[in-house]
């Protein structure tokens, strides 16, 4: 069996049941004018994984494993949007409201849509999520289920708020989890390294951790 050279440990998989998932990689969280920086972040820093999560994803395509795209968005209704989401806070624009790149986090709309730079191609699925995990309120664990997937490698921003969930809520329902450390970015460093300790420790708890070049490696072997 192949194996990811990782932290805490080896990370052995079957490439028939692993698949890339790229959490919200989204314009609303990586360019000027979207949610991200209506909270008052510097999404500079999120901007900096762009190309390595691109070559993980250019991996994951060469070998013809499966990648699933997710995007935190809302209905135009606000109706899937708790009103304890919206209100909390004081960003100078609230979810719903007009902006920039349209309304921001709503479905359809350009901010809401993943950054052109790692835009899901044909055959790729795209789920959208009201909440921070993938599983709340999606088919996101029947799509997993239904490719036959067991092992995910997971990808995107940010590290300690939809990727960590995600990957705990993936970890509780059985699957091996995988944190690409070098395609995942916080707008705080702190939060994404205490994340990286976090999901590794205590013999890889919620998961393990490798930088892109060791997945690519073992993807190519
Ligand atoms: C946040 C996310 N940080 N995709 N969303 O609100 O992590």
């Amino acid at each position: 069996m192949p194996v990811i050279k990782a932290d805490p440990f080896d990370f052995p998989f079957d490439p028939s049941g692993l698949g890339l998932v790229v959490i919200d990689m989204q314009r609303d969280f990586c360019e000027p004018g979207g949610f991200g920086e209506t909270l008052g972040n510097d999404v500079s820093l999120l901007r900096q994984i762009i190309p390595t999560t691109a070559r993980l994803l250019a991996g994951f395509r060469a070998a013809g494993l499966p990648v699933i795209h997710t995007r935190e968005c809302h209905r135009p209704d606000l109706s899937d949007l708790p009103p304890a989401k919206r209100d909390r806070g004081q960003p100078s624009l609230r979810i719903g409201d007009p902006g920039p790149m349209g309304r921001i986090l709503i479905a359809g709309e350009p901010g809401a849509d993943i950054i052109p730079e790692l835009y899901p191609i044909a055959g790729e699925t795209v789920i959208d999520k009201p909440g921070k995990g993938a599983f709340h309120a999606t088919s996101f664990g029947a799509v997993l289920a239904d490719k036959g997937l067991k092992q995910l490698v997971f990808a995107g921003v940010t590290t300690e708020v939809c990727v960590q969930t995600t990957m705990r809520e993936a970890n509780d329902r059985g699957y091996d989890c995988l944190l690409a450390t070098d395609a995942t970015e916080s707008y705080f460093p702190a939060f994404k390294q205490a994340a990286i300790e976090m999901i590794t420790a205590q013999g890889a708890i919620v998961g393990w951790a490798a930088p892109t070049d060791a997945i690519l490696q073992a993807l190519d072997a």
